[in-house]
């Protein structure tokens, strides 16, 4: 039997105590293109995001705004949704850790992990920062502060505690049986260093404030929020009913996209939790970088937060989507200029892949009554610019696999510039008095690699490719990736409405200068 072809991408939930930034924005564009990609591929694909709403630090945002915790988290979650409208973001769901059913699911795992003997009631005592929700050791202080920079208070209160130190072992083997679980590779490394290190048990529940999933049977307590957060990824599938539809199908999930400042969290905590519930683990966790603004660390205090809303209204949202990823290895870090913005916009969107279709698409609605050209025999030269453009989705398939999303668009571009080589070398307006026969198989050539390219565009850049399938004529089910290939070339003679320019340049030229 064929497998399935499912895929399950997540997001981080983020935290409802800021609005949010381009580092959101970013995490949760790369699953969007991933989503897009795989829906495209004709995979059943869910495609999870949401917010993180309870705990201390929201719990503090909420005070410091002077409203009750729900009414201030109602407020900025409506943040994060309206991201998914500016952004262009194709999320089957949107989970709210304040909602009926992750209570009910969060209830459930506490349940499991209670029964297989994995929790305990103790003590805690030690430090806690509250900006990372996370407690540190004494030997993991650098001049007093957490080793992420955050300040720690001390906490002393009655927890209940997971056994962590249990699943050392288990974690260690489980790494090991699925060498592509962490990515990239430098942070396996990292996970299977600090596991190896030795795990303390890890306390999960607070008592020194209330505004948390209550501990069933312990009202005193509430659950720590990070195992509430991480078991938002199941409450979407239907758990903790694990026989229906949406849990058989799409747990494990495949990919936790995080950003690599959350990457212990989903690849020691969150597989030990689900191993000791009995769950299976997820199959991935991607952790990447982070931007800086302008070469500067992107800080409330410093008051230099990129805002999505802002940069879609300068630049386009398909310029930022693509900009985005194209800009950095998906992975590392990097930094967000407006000059680089820029010069991204106008040099492969608008010159390199605007042109290219505006100037065939012109040539063929002038020289070819607006149809798609007749073709004669290919030559070598037709075929030298074929083959590149159908077996441009098995490079980026295998590029998106390891979500190398820079890649992927390298591997585009090469066959963009392909194009506007070839359509310099044969120059269709030349044949047009000479060789018309001619003109029209080159233009036939052009037409299908920009059908291709067209097709393959449309994860990272939805808007602007669909304009440029609109302006090839193709419905709606003519766009999916079972469409590629010359056995769906575009029959000569088919209409092809009147082209538009599809990627303008930047409209302030002197700030491009400047950069
Ligand atoms: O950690 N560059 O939420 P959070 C790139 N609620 N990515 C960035 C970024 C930057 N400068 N700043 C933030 C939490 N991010 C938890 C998660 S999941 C079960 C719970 C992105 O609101 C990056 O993905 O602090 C990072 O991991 C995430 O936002 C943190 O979001």
């Amino acid at each position: 039997m064929a497998v399935p072809k499912r895929y399950y991408i997540t997001t981080p939930i983020y935290y409802v105590n800021d609005v949010p930034h381009i580092g959101h924005a970013y995490t949760t564009l790369a699953c969007d293109v991933l989503a897009r990609f795989m829906r495209l591929d004709g995979y059943d694909v869910r495609f999870l995001t949401g917010t993180d709403e309870h705990g201390q630090k929201v719990e503090k945002a909420a005070g410091a705004a002077g409203i009750a915790p729900q009414a201030f988290t109602d407020r900025v979650s409506q943040n994060f949704r309206d991201l998914a409208k500016v952004m262009n973001y194709s999320n089957d769901d949107f989970i709210r850790t304040t909602e009926l059913r992750h209570t009910k699911a969060c209830q459930a795992i506490w349940k499991a992990l209670l029964d297989a003997g994995d929790i305990y009631l103790g003590s805690y005592a030690g430090w806690y920062a509250v900006r990372d929700e996370a407690f540190y050791a004494e030997s993991e202080l650098v001049e007093g502060k957490a080793p992420t920079g955050a300040d720690v208070e001390w906490v002393e209160e009655p927890s209940y505690f997971f056994k962590l130190s249990a699943w050392q072992d288990r974690l260690l083997q489980f790494y090991e049986r699925n060498p592509d679980f962490v990515a990239p590779r430098s942070r396996r490394n990292e996970v299977i260093s600090f596991v190896k290190g030795g795990l303390q048990d890890l306390s999960v529940s607070r008592t020194t404030f209330k505004w948390g999933v209550p501990v069933p049977g312990a009202p005193a307590h509430i659950m720590y929020v990070w195992l509430d957060a991480l078991t938002n990824y199941i409450t979407s599938v239907g758990y903790p009913d694990t026989k229906n539809d949406l849990y058989s199908k799409f747990w494990p999930a495949n990919l936790h996209m995080v950003g690599k400042d959350i990457l212990r969290f989903h690849a020691v905590y969150w597989p030990a939790f689900l191993m000791a519930a009995g769950l299976e683990p997820p199959r991935r966790v991607f952790a990447h970088g982070w931007w800086t603004s302008e070469g500067q660390k992107i800080s409330k205090s410093l008051g230099n937060a990129i805002m999505p809303a802002d940069l879609v209204q300068t630049y386009g949202i398909d310029q930022v989507r693509y900009f985005l990823l194209r800009e950095v290895p998906f992975g590392q870090d990097g930094d967000f200029s407006r000059a680089a913005m820029i010069r991204r916009m106008n040099t492969d969107l608008a010159n390199d892949f605007g042109n290219l279709v505006q100037r065939v698409l012109t040539q063929v609605n002038r020289n070819c009554d607006s149809a798609v050209p007749e073709h004669g025999e290919y030559t070598a030269a037709d075929l030298a610019m074929l083959k590149p453009a159908h077996e441009l989705v098995d490079r980026m398939r295998a590029q998106f696999r390891e979500q190398a999303f820079h890649l992927a668009l390298d591997a585009m571009w090469e066959v963009v510039s392909l194009a506007n080589r070839y359509v310099d070398a044969h120059a269709p307006w030349a044949l047009r008095k000479t060789d018309p026969a001619r003109m029209a198989t080159v233009l036939h050539v052009l037409v299908e690699v920009i059908r291709h390219l067209g097709i393959l565009a449309q994860p990272v850049t939805p808007d602007a490719a669909a304009r440029v399938l609109d302006q090839l004529g193709l419905g709606p089910d003519e766009r999916g990736f079972d469409r590629l290939g010359i056995a769906h070339a575009l029959a000569p003679g088919r209409p092809m409405p009147k082209p538009a320019p599809v990627f303008p340049r930047y409209a302030g030229e002197g700030e491009a200068a400047k950069g």
